[in-house]
């Protein structure tokens, strides 16, 4: 009941992240769009295949003055994988220990991106080449307030330019200009990426980037793919450069979650050239958050530790809005006091010192395993006390309970997806 969101409400307010005036309201009033990039992994960027970049443009992002590249950031994504990303980014909360929030929780109360930035005047969609009913996208977003949502009945599908899950990704980016020119000013889109999803085959026309020669055809196709998706998101910079939205467009780019499972661990081996430990493969849970702000300069930021939890209040704090009113499990990655416990979703967690697996504990920088002194034990309790307190505003719908100044909540009987033909 209400007396619950009330100690979550203290719990919150007990554990500030003050915005860094440096930046604060930097953006404010620009228009944002992210893109989820489907299973894209930190160990890709800057890694080059007989000499040649995977990713050159996000390479050339990872170095650009009006970018910040965090490359600390690990998914806490669970079962729920891209749906997982999209809620973390949006609510600030962490997902489901079991099951997928998107399908759970679809009917609670939520203060999303697009709710929050509506009482500031923002027009909210989601553009995604599949179809709205996949991981339950159509009921979530009537709930989070989105007010349009683009999916693949939007698009020209084809056998040529569809693979698994829909629209490749530079039709995908292609076809959905001429719908972002359409939308209000300002506003707040997402584009869901699809090409780089398991298991990343390619149609031969789309590429003549080299696969890795490993014995594994799964890791080796992960290489063109990702090429792929990173010329499909230079030509859409490349493409909103030529608008005039483009200066006043914050862009959030975000690896989704990892998409190389254990089970490919001895060809990762051979491409990161260590033996995938237990420790290797947390590594490997880093996914790349970039936030590219045409005319702000970024280059004295430092890259913190964080999840991707902390994204939210990193962003509504470059737009000018206190993040500190809602109940937001992040930390502003650029603040001075940004918090460096990053808790995973089944519970390890991640700290500058320390790293805990399955219960063991090893040094974050070394790698090396270490005994487990009183203060570790008081981090667990610390990225625990984080996680079952958002568990717990998800399965007792608490938001419903609270009512942040200045917030209009979402009536989800207010929003609806219906293609025109349909
Ligand atoms: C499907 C796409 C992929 O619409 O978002 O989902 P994933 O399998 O990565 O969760
Ligand atoms: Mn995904």
């Amino acid at each position: 009941d209400s007396n619950d969101i009330t100690e979550i409400e203290n719990y919150i307010k007990s554990h500030p992240t003050p915005p860094n005036m440096q930046y604060f309201g930097k953006a404010a009033g620009m228009n944002v769009i992210y893109i989820s990039m489907e299973s894209l992994q930190t160990f890709i960027i800057d890694y080059e295949l007989n000499g040649m970049e995977v990713t050159p443009f996000l390479n050339s992002l990872t170095r650009d003055n009006h970018t910040f590249y965090f490359d600390h950031i690990y998914n806490q994504t669970g079962q729920g994988k891209t749906s997982d990303a999209e809620f973390i980014m949006d609510n600030a909360l962490f997902p489901m220990a079991q099951g997928a929030v998107y399908v759970n929780k679809a009917q609670n109360t939520f203060h999303a991106m697009p709710a929050i930035l509506k009482s500031h005047g923002y027009t909210s969609a989601s553009f995604h080449g599949n179809y709205k009913t996949f991981w339950n996208r159509n009921e979530m977003y009537r709930s989070m307030g989105y007010d349009e949502f683009f999916d693949a009945e939007y698009y020209h599908l084809t056998d040529e330019n569809t693979k698994n899950y829909g629209l490749k990704d530079k039709p995908f980016f292609d076809e959905s200009i001429p719908l972002i020119k359409k939308l209000p000013e300002p506003f707040y889109a997402k584009f869901i990426t699809l090409s780089n999803h398991f298991p990343f085959k390619m149609d031969e026309w789309d590429t003549d980037f080299p696969m890795a020669e490993t014995n594994n055809n799964i890791v080796n196709q992960y290489f063109q793919s990702a090429h792929y998706m990173d010329e499909a998101l230079e030509q859409f910079f490349h493409d909103m450069k030529k608008t005039d939205m483009y200066n006043r467009t914050v862009f959030v780019l975000y690896g989704d979650h990892h998409g190389i499972s254990d089970n490919h661990n001895e060809a990762m081996s051979e491409i990161i050239g260590k033996e995938i430990t237990p420790f290797e493969f947390l590594q490997l849970q880093k996914v790349p958050v970039f936030i590219h702000v045409p005319g702000l300069e970024t280059e004295n930021a430092e890259s913190k530790l964080g999840g991707q939890v902390d994204v939210r209040s990193t962003v509504l704090h470059l737009l000018g809005i206190d993040s500190s009113k809602f109940i937001d499990f992040g930390s502003d990655l650029l603040s001075e006091g940004h918090r460096e416990i990053i808790p995973l979703r089944n519970g390890d967690f991640v700290s500058p010192q320390v790293t805990m697996i399955n219960e063991k504990f090893y040094d974050t920088e070394s790698g090396e395993l270490v005994e487990e002194p009183d203060d570790f034990k008081e981090f667990a309790e610390k990225a625990r006390g984080q996680l079952e307190r958002s568990d717990e505003v998800l399965q007792k719908d608490l938001l419903r309970f609270y009512k942040p100044k200045g917030f209009t909540p979402i009536d989800r009987e207010d929003y609806q997806y219906i293609h025109p033909d349909e």
